[in-house]
């Protein structure tokens, strides 16, 4: 099905609201990634020498904004041109750092979940179904990109 302006709106909106409060959002994205997939701890820099989860590391606010940032532009292209490109040089770089780290398919699922749950917390009543398969949609054409180009299909 055709993403609609509506699904659009919905995601920018959304985004226009969170981006407010940038740092409550990036921690509950990364702990809620490490509580559904506590094995990933091993794969982020932002760890290194502790368990917590730092409350104030600026790569992992700048590496949490970005992805909803992407996502975000994921919701506009797929209204613009149904499809989602992502720039050539943004993509391989995107595809070598994940690789690198050991990201495998079934962990975009986890961020995907991550996701979905840090916005339904963030929006609280002004959440609805439609928001998240606004999301989701958007998430997922930009997963497909990043994992096409890891398997080097692109
Ligand atoms: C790093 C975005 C999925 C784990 C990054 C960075 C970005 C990003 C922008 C920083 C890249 C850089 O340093 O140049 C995304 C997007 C995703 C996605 C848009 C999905 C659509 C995932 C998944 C995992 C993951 C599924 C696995 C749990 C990591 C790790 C790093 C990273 C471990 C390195 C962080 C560090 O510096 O220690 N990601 N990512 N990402 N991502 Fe993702
Ligand atoms: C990197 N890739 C995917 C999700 C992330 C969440 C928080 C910080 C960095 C990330």
């Amino acid at each position: 099905m055709a993403f609609t302006e509506q699904q659009e709106a919905l995601v920018k909106q959304s985004w226009e609201i969170m981006k407010l409060n940038i740092p409550e959002l990036s921690l509950k994205f990364f702990s809620t990634i490490l509580e559904i997939a506590p094995a990933a701890k091993g794969m982020f820099s932002f760890l290194k020498d502790s368990d917590q989860v730092p409350q104030n590391n600026p790569r992992l606010k700048a590496h949490a904004v970005k992805v909803f940032k992407m996502t975000c532009e994921s919701a506009v292209q797929l209204r613009e041109k149904g499809e989602v490109v992502v720039a050539e040089n943004t993509l391989r770089n995107l595809g070598s750092v994940h690789l690198k780290k050991g990201v495998i398919d079934p962990h975009f699922g986890v961020v995907k979940e991550a996701l979905l749950r840090t916005i339904k917390d963030a929006m609280g009543p002004q959440w609805s179904d439609e928001m998240g398969i606004a999301w989701g949609e958007a998430y997922d054409h930009l997963a497909t990109a990043i994992k096409s180009e890891m398997k080097g299909e692109e």
